[in-house]
């Protein structure tokens, strides 16, 4: 039987990031009262909080950018080829005012739980600011990389100077003249900052546990042809996006590395090289599957560090042997490597002199302290479980989505988990996430969930829950398909092996964004596959 309590409204959404802003949206647009929850003081999740110097997106702005809306992507003008967070916060702000969003959100609010009453078919969502909501629908737009880590480093909070979090960077600007800085982690965000960080201050000190591979973006500001060019062919643009493996109008190389000789090889790589960024990764089709192959492009890319560094022995340290190339994002930079050609950037390395302790006026390693007045963690995120892990999640029968998810996550398409019935998943785990362009994933993803509450509405139904059975295989593909590449190989936040305690189990869908959106509509066309759906009378 069906309890006649009505709900507070029909969806509640947690995040106003990019998914978060578009499901509420197309929710709307169905018709369908929202509620919007953000711990945030605005919009633009990812983009509000990492406002550390250089931050930028690797996608190309123009690909980077919402396609629902054919008038918006025709009056937006990105100014560069690699937006800042600065203009991809007031791309979103524009996006939340013009579709009138922003009214939809409860700001500077967290969720604490969500619960889920199966008499009523309720989930009640909890927050910190005492605030209660009953919906049908939960949709988690949480972000991947959204909760912060800062590792447990002993003494780690008897710093006495400035203290910064590149993932939760102050909002009035942060003066580094004349100062001392000490950055922890090289990964984008501490390779994105450090360059722009040693223009001003007195000193950088770098401190480097692992090096990782970076590609100069080759950035540019769009030029009026260009941005006209782009403009009038939108569509197809989109289209060939949509095709790809990674959500942008890119495909690589038709034949395998090794299917070619030298020459041809390295005119590829140079071709790609002059592309920039991380697409780099992407020139072969099998330089993140055959060893043989990523081999050629780790050289290709360890002569270009050689070449930027002047000093061989720090251009040495520079260089990743932990993993291959692409397994861990490659970073994007703008001027990484040459900033250790200055007087002022230091770099230490942790893997032969770790961090010993943080102190009140610095860091000491195993062999000597470096005296700081400002100490950076670019220490990452408990990447795509982090956020949701934070919540307490309580599905069908009190089954907790901490335990359910204890050994990794387990989704069905991503989207969707056994016991936790009308509750989705935005761009995280179990779907191609991080490895194709989130913004064409995140209304690949909505679009897909308003077409599944078209279908719920349309037979009378009260509630839609991923089938165990449908777990079970598509966990099993996730595990397949990167079982087939070298990613596996890597100690990289993509396997949680950035967290300590943390499964490790390759989370994104490596399958191809493309592939994964055939596999959804298929699912959808066959109506539903895998997925229980519950009707009116609770059958
Ligand atoms: P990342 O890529 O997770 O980088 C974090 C960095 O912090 C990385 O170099 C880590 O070294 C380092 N780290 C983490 N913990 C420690 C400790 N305890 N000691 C020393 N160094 C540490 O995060 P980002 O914010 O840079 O980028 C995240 C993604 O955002 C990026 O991939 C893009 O997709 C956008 P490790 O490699 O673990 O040895």
């Amino acid at each position: 039987t069906v309890d006649t309590r009505t709900c507070d409204v029909d969806a509640v959404v947690i995040g106003a990031g990019i998914s978060g802003l578009y499901a509420v949206y197309k929710l709307r647009a169905r018709g369908m009262s929202v509620h919007g929850f953000e711990s945030a003081a605005g919009v633009g999740g990812t983009w509000f909080h990492n406002r550390y110097p250089g931050a930028r997106c690797d996608v190309e702005s123009i690909d980077y950018s919402y396609s629902f809306d054919e008038d918006l992507q025709q009056e937006w003008t990105w100014s560069e080829r690699f937006a800042t967070q600065e203009e991809i916060l007031a791309y979103l702000e524009h996006v939340a005012d013009r579709h009138n969003l922003r009214g939809a959100f409860e700001f500077l609010t967290r969720v604490d739980s969500t619960v889920y009453d199966e008499d009523s078919g309720f989930w009640t969502v909890t927050t910190d600011t005492g605030r209660s909501v009953t919906a049908r629908f939960c949709i988690m737009a949480t972000g991947v990389l959204s909760a912060t880590n800062r590792p447990d480093i002993p003494g780690r909070d008897s710093f006495t100077g400035e203290s910064y979090h590149t993932g939760e960077w102050p909002h009035d600007p942060v003066d580094f003249a004349g100062k001392r800085v000490g950055v922890i982690g090289t990964g984008s965000s501490g390779i994105q900052s450090i360059p722009v960080i040693a223009q001003e201050a007195e000193q950088v000190v770098v401190f480097q546990r692992s090096p990782n591979y970076s590609i100069p973006a080759g950035n540019r500001p769009l030029s009026d042809e260009q941005i006209a060019e782009v403009k009038a062919s939108y569509p197809e643009r989109r289209r060939l996006a949509r095709l790809s493996g990674g959500g942008t109008p890119f495909t690589p190389y038709p034949k395998g590395a090794m299917e070619v000789d030298e020459a041809e090889r390295r005119r590829v790589y140079d071709e790609w090289w002059q592309r920039g960024g991380y697409l780099f990764a992407k020139a072969f089709p099998d330089q993140t599957v055959s060893i043989e192959a990523n081999d050629s492009a780790r050289e290709y890319v360890e002569a270009k560090i050689r070449d930027m560094v002047n000093d061989p022995e720090v251009a040495d340290q520079l260089i990743p042997t932990d993993h291959p190339i692409g397994t861990k994002r490659i970073v994007t930079d703008d001027g990484y490597f040459e900033a250790f050609n200055r007087d002022n950037v230091a770099l230490v390395n942790l893997r032969s002199t770790p961090i010993a302790e943080i102190t009140a006026d610095g860091v000491r390693t195993s062999d000597s302290h470096y005296p700081l007045d400002m100490l950076i963690f670019a220490t990452g995120f408990d990447a795509m479980t982090g956020a949701l892990s934070r919540i307490d999640i309580r599905g069908r029968d009190g089954r907790t989505l901490r335990e359910e998810w204890a050994a990794g996550p387990r989704t069905y398409l991503g989207l969707a988990s056994h016991g936790f019935p009308n509750m989705f998943f935005m761009v995280g785990a179990g779907s191609p996430s991080v490895l194709a362009n989130m913004v064409l994933m995140a209304e690949q993803q909505v679009d897909w969930i308003s077409d599944c509450l078209d279908h719920l509405d349309e037979h009378n139904a009260r509630a839609i829950e991923a089938g165990e059975q449908a777990v079970d295989e598509w966990v099993a593909e996730c595990n397949e398909k990167a079982a087939g590449t070298l990613f596996p190989s890597a100690n990289s936040w993509y396997m949680g092996a950035n967290i300590p305690g943390k499964p490790r189990v390759f989370m994104p869908y490596i399958g191809g964004f493309a592939n994964y959106g055939n596999i959804c509509a298929e699912v959808a066309a066959a109506g539903y596959k895998g997925f229980d759906i519950v009707g009116a009378e609770g059958t």
